[in-house]
């Protein structure tokens, strides 16, 4: 794996003259793996389960999903457990930047199940014959009014018994609730060395870029999009992650 992968995010540790919206530039690439880790509370316990979960729903014959897929942590997960013959992994990402260093991590990495890399809107891809389909917070870039068509696409695109893993960072209709969640949510990255400037400086790039919604919103789309079957498996603060099923 390229060296540059264990760098620690300082991006936003000195005070900006101005705060542009995030973007998965060469930047972010750079400093991925420990960004993500040190913001999302459960981040590695959901790639864990990503794998376990492909690991019991992949069909033989079948394709599996990794929709905003960034350096292919979830795919590497599920290409470890896969058991289920002739399956083919398609990881998909909109960030040329993201799609590079991805190419090299799956490079490095031993396990022989094919995966197909593909640079583009995961609002333009042909989701077919599809057994697992993973949304790991990435639906939450995606503007509001396309999450519904997307879903029915890949509802579409999916195998009876098929399952697609959503996870998403939430916001909660309780305003006392919320500002709570906010607030565990920031000691935690405080916990894992985050200044106050960082915190706040990353939060302001995100404003208008990443749109949280409410459980029951998410719960309802799947509903619409065709889904059954769909429920939390996991919550930490204002994050969580569904099933849904085909
Ligand atoms: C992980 N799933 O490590 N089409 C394709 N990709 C997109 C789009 C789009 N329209 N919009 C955003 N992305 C990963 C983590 S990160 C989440 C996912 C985060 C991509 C974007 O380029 C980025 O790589 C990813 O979605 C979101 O399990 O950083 O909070």
């Amino acid at each position: 794996m390229d060296k540059t992968s264990n760098n620690k995010d300082d991006i936003y540790a000195h005070p900006l003259a101005e705060v542009s919206g995030f973007a998965f530039d060469q930047k972010v690439v750079d400093v991925f793996p420990d960004m993500i880790k040190r913001s999302v509370p459960g981040y590695s316990t959901i790639i864990h389960m990503i794998g376990q979960l492909a690991e019991k729903y992949a069909q033989a014959n079948s394709h599996c999903y990794d929709l905003g897929a960034s350096l292919g942590a979830a795919t590497l997960a599920m290409r470890h457990r896969i058991r289920a013959a002739n399956c083919r992994i398609v990881s998909v990402d909109n960030s040329q930047q993201m799609i590079n260093r991805c190419q090299q991590v799956i490079d490095a990495d031993s396990s022989e199940l094919p995966v197909t890399l593909l640079c583009d809107d995961i609002n333009n891809v042909n989701i077919e014959n599809a057994s697992v389909v993973i949304l790991n917070f990435t639906l939450q870039f995606i503007p509001i009014e396309q999450r519904e068509t997307l879903l029915t696409n890949i509802y579409q695109g999916m195998v009876p018994g098929g399952v697609l893993v959503l996870s998403e960072k939430l916001y909660f209709e309780d305003q006392h609730h919320n500002e709570l969640m906010t607030e565990l949510h920031h000691y935690f990255k405080k916990t894992n060395g985050y200044s106050d400037l960082e915190i706040a400086q990353k939060r302001q790039s995100l404003e208008n870029v990443l749109i949280p919604e409410t459980v029951a919103t998410h719960k309802q789309r799947l509903i619409n999009a065709g889904f059954n079957n769909v429920d939390l498996w996991f919550q930490c603060f204002n994050f969580a992650s569904l099933l849904a099923f085909k």
